[in-house]
């Protein structure tokens, strides 16, 4: 099993949860994709619209104003981009700025232009799962096969629409709708999800589920050292790409899986 990538993370908005209105203007958020590429990732990752749960919808228009001129400086100085974004059309001109790959928290839903896009570009796609929307709280069965079945659904449209199945990866959306006994069902339970064949990410980065391992009141930071964790046990089960905020963090701690990894094979 080869080490997954690390997707750092660049939030351009004044109120993402962990790290909104540190990085809304221009230079810092490239200072800040830069160092994280210095740091390991392979991927920075892009985003101009919060998700956190009551967050109220951006106009695309004032997203592509925060995350356009963030990608092109990244591009310029050869950073691997993604963007962060529901919009067919701020893809498109993320795409245009040097973006790499479109990583969508609606799996492709929430813009019907979506798959166009990434079929003519032929970029890299991340589907994420996401029942309803942030404001309901969906009922699980078996969450686990539900999110796998729903996301290889996404997979047939997303192919039907001429994206490639090998530039198609599946993420299962921890604390989007999901409840933290979710999260850790899905994250237990991860070889459920790469066992189809595609490649997964998981964004379980400073996301308040951690907060369940941690003692009561603990700062955001840290849950860092338990989404390290998580990196490296989630690379032992296949996945493709962590996306975090903390990338040394990832790194020491896939490093270790690796070493560890190497270890078992002589
Ligand atoms: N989580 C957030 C935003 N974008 N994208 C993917 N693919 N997976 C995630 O889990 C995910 C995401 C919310 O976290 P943030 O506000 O810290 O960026």
């Amino acid at each position: 099993m080869s080490v997954p990538r690390v997707m750092g993370v660049v939030n351009v908005t004044p109120d993402s949860f962990s790290d909104g209105g540190r990085y809304l203007r221009v230079d810092d958020a490239i200072e800040r994709g830069a160092l994280l590429f210095e740091q390991g990732a392979a991927l920075v990752d892009v985003g101009g619209e919060s998700t956190r749960p009551g967050a109220t919808r951006l106009d695309p228009e004032e997203e592509r104003r925060r995350v356009l001129p963030v990608i092109a400086g990244l591009a310029e100085r050869r950073v691997p981009v993604s963007i962060d974004t529901v919009n067919a059309a701020t893809a498109a001109a993320a795409i245009g700025a040097g973006a790499a790959l479109v990583n969508d928290v609606s799996g492709g839903l929430a813009d019907p232009g979506m798959a166009r896009v990434v079929a003519d570009a032929e970029v890299h796609f991340v589907a994420m799962h996401w029942r309803g929307g942030a404001s309901v709280q969906p009922e699980y069965g078996d969450v686990v096969v539900e999110v796998r079945d729903e996301l290889l659904r996404r997979v047939d449209d997303l192919t039907a629409a001429g994206i490639a199945p090998e530039r198609i990866i599946l993420d299962p959306g921890l604390g989007f709708a999901k409840t933290g006994e979710h999260n850790w069902q899905i994250l237990g339970r991860l070889e459920e999800l790469t066992r189809p064949g595609f490649g997964v990410l998981i964004g379980a980065s400073r996301k308040r589920f951690l907060g369940d391992v941690l003692p009561d009141g603990s700062p955001i930071t840290d849950r860092d050292l338990p989404t390290a964790v998580i990196s490296a046990l989630a690379a032992a089960s296949g996945v493709w790409a962590v996306r975090v905020h903390d990338v040394p963090g990832t790194r020491a701690a896939l490093r270790v899986w690796d070493a560890w990894e190497q270890g078992r094979s002589r």
